[in-house]
């Protein structure tokens, strides 16, 4: 297998700690692409026709994009140790944090990012800034709810690192690039990002 990556944006990112906790972080051949210039050309579109990475080469040459499914396939082939859930409400409250931090924690982010950095002009172009205010406003919103539950319990999905942690440290990170850093306003926030930082896999970012 190969992944088409880059190692800085935050959904490759998400794939990449996934497999650091897998232990496979090394032992899948990575090809960083420049997301400025070889992501829309035909090479790349022929492995996904949206000009996106991750993508997931498969020893077959089929292509597998988009983060979650790349996560679930490795989950599948690599069970040890178990980051989506073992029996059928953990696994659907997993997914249901996961989906909910990729909605409403790293869109907006990536939103903001994506419309109001100089630098990602070479991805949004025109970049509007209207759209960044407006998904600056959503970030920060979510950044209470996401305070608040985890005022509840040491991790986002429950009481044990999964999937959803992965999700939210690659969101936060992203968001450094507008200087938005919540830990030093949120104190849940702030405990669950040492928490999460502390773990080897993420000697990797
Ligand atoms: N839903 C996709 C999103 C993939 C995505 O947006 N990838 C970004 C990097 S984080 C990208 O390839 N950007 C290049 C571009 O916008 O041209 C996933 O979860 O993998």
């Amino acid at each position: 297998m190969k992944l088409y990556t880059a190692i800085l944006a935050p959904n490759p990112r998400r794939v990449h700690l996934f497999l650091a906790e897998k232990g496979l972080y090394d032992s899948i051949e990575r090809i960083e692409l420049d997301l400025a210039t070889q992501t829309k050309v035909p090479d790349h579109l022929r492995r996904n026709p949206l000009g996106l990475v991750p993508v997931l080469e498969l020893d077959d040459g089929r292509f597998l994009t988009e983060s979650r499914a790349i996560c679930t396939y490795v989950e599948a082939i690599h069970p040890e140790p178990n980051l989506m859930g073992l029996m059928p409400e953990e696994c659907a409250f997993i997914e249901m944090f996961d989906r909910r931090i990729e909605f409403g924690v790293l869109y907006p982010l990536a939103n903001w990012v994506r419309h109001g950095h100089p630098g990602l002009v070479v991805l949004e172009n025109p970049q509007i800034a209207q759209v960044a205010d407006v998904a600056s406003e959503k970030a920060r919103a979510a950044m209470v709810w996401l305070d608040e539950d985890l005022s509840q319990r040491d991790y986002v999905a429950g009481n044990r690192f999964t999937i959803a942690d992965i999700t939210t440290y690659c969101a936060l990170e992203f968001a450094r690039l507008v200087k938005f850093k919540p830990w030093e306003t949120h104190p849940n926030i702030a405990r669950w990002r040492d928490l999460v930082r502390a773990r080897p896999s993420f000697a990797i970012t």
